[in-house]
């Protein structure tokens, strides 16, 4: 690692050794060297889709057929997918912190549980899940979906992926993500900083006095409001990010 990270790894240590709590924010970037396409990247998802078709409600409701496809496709693909070194450091970097640690994802696959993060906020959803529109009982829904589904809790036939769309409410937005913006560190990896509330995030805690960090390939569309970046692959920069913040906390 660079002399730029090692300069990093230890401004987190100073605010950790003193009892800081740190909060990492997730997107689709760490997920991209698993081989889950990004959505705004040249070849990402909204260059072969229509957002506002896939990703709205009022776009379910004209064509659910094509919705449910979408996200059974990338509900299947997720079979094929491992958690790359990226999760992994971050889930490391957990249990060393403990309940100090809290983290936000937007994405909707499970690769940061798989490589052992303990409960990640999942802000737009998860993919495995499925939520029924009569009862709002929200099932674990491993297989695909579609208009015939059955809810097990009510029997209706009103499931819908369990994702957050434009114009819906991200979950966990009233306590869990507002009282994780009062952490001493805020690392940011992996996402573009185009959409809102998730946008939002690195100025609320930098405002609340975090030291804010992000890792990307480049900078995001809020590079401004972070105090350090470190720009390649997730998947390259975390662990020995992980590693040095692990043996400064140790000294
Ligand atoms: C790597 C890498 C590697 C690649 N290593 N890095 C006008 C102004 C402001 C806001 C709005 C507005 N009009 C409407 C809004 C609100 C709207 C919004 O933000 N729209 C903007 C697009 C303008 N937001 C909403 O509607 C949200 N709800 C809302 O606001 O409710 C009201 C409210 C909330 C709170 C308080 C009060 C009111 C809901 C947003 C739902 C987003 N849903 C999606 C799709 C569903 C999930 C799915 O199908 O999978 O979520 S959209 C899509 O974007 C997905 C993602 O989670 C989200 C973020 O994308 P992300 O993760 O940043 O991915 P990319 O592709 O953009 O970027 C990848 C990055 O990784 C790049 O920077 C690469 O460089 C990098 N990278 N490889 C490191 N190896």
């Amino acid at each position: 690692m660079g002399k730029d990270g090692r300069d990093i790894a230890s401004l987190v240590c100073a605010r950790l050794k003193s009892g800081g709590r740190v909060t990492v924010l997730t997107g689709a970037g760490i997920s991209a060297e698993s081989g889950l396409a990004t959505f705004r990247d040249m070849g990402g998802l909204w260059e072969q889709y229509r957002v506002e078709e896939l990703a709205s409600p009022e776009g379910f409701a004209r064509n659910p057929a094509l919705v449910y496809d979408f996200y059974n496709l990338r509900r299947a693909q997720l079979n094929s997918i491992e958690p790359n070194s990226g999760h992994l450091a971050l889930a490391t970097l957990e249990r060393q912190v403990g309940d100090g640690f809290s983290l936000i994802t937007q994405n909707v696959d499970d690769l940061h549980e798989r490589a052992g993060s303990r409960q990640p906020l999942h802000m737009h959803g998860e993919l495995r899940k499925a939520r029924c529109q009569a009862c709002a009982s929200v099932l674990n829904w491993p297989d695909d979906l579609d208009a015939k589904s059955q809810c097990s809790a009510c029997g209706s036939h009103a499931l819908r992926p369990h994702i957050v769309w434009f114009g819906e409410m991200p979950f966990h937005m009233e306590e869990r993500i507002p009282a994780s913006l009062t952490a001493e560190v805020f690392l940011s990896i992996g996402t573009s900083g185009h959409v809102y509330p998730a946008a939002g995030f690195v100025a609320e805690a930098r405002q609340q006095g975090a030291l804010t960090i992000e890792v990307n390939l480049e900078p995001s569309a809020n590079s401004e409001a972070f105090d350090a970046a470190l720009y390649g692959p997730a998947g390259e920069i975390l662990p020995p990010l992980v590693d040095a913040i692990m043996a400064g906390l140790s000294e």
